[in-house]
């Protein structure tokens, strides 16, 4: 049994922290629920979430769960992996900025356009501001590339990279050029590659 598992719907949120456990290179193990089925919302998977949501990621005895947090927890955790920028490197700011935007700025963001509120609500209420300077600042960081944090690809990319991704995918984030480009960087890469081929497998299950 490894030290890590993963709390796994297949595909769903949890398909980030698949791509990210196969960017840090360590063992891990896959517990799959099946959210149809209503696997997250037993007593036992409770416990693990309370908010019944995947991904949750076991390290040991500690429970991790909201996807950045366990990304940024891994980059961290194993950082011959590269994936992180270390305490004491003042990009270190730029990094967690971009972490936190994910799930601060970019997923509302997309989220909100995709769901509508009845009344629009003000720009100043709205931690993202308004979507398209959401889309614009991010397309400016990935047009100067190849990641967000220049020549280093990190847990930040793929945050912010699967978000885009998977919006393009449902038609919720435009097919920007700078966008297009940058996901097929991802796709590239031999870890996405992976994780792509394993989440098609568990859900052919
Ligand atoms: N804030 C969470 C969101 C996780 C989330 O919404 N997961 C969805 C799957 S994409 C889920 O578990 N949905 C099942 C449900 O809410 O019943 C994170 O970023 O990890």
């Amino acid at each position: 049994m490894a030290d890590l598992t993963l709390y796994h719907a297949s595909p769903s949120r949890s398909s980030v922290v698949l791509w990210m456990l196969e960017e840090v290179g360590q063992p891990y193990d896959i517990k799959l629920l099946s959210l149809e089925k209503g696997d997250n919302r037993q007593a036992d998977y409770l416990a693990i979430n309370p908010m019944g949501k995947v991904p949750a990621l076991r390290h040991k005895d500690t429970v991790i769960t909201e996807l950045a947090a366990i990304c940024t927890y891994l980059a961290d955790e194993f950082p011959q992996a590269q994936l992180n920028v270390p305490i004491g490197t003042p990009r270190r700011g730029v990094y967690l900025k971009w972490l936190f935007f994910g799930p601060g700025c970019l997923e509302p963001a997309v989220v909100d356009r995709a769901a509508p509120r009845k009344e629009e609500a003000r720009r100043g209420m709205l931690g993202y501001g308004d979507f398209d300077t959401t889309m614009n600042v991010i397309a400016q960081a990935v047009a100067e590339g190849p990641w967000l944090m220049g020549g280093q690809f990190t847990a930040a990319d793929v945050v912010i990279g699967a978000n885009l991704r998977w919006g393009m995918i449902f038609k919720m984030i435009p097919e920007r050029p700078e966008f297009v480009a940058y996901a097929a960087r991802i796709a590239a890469r031999p870890a996405a590659q992976r994780a792509d081929a394993k989440d098609k497998a568990l859900a052919s299950r």
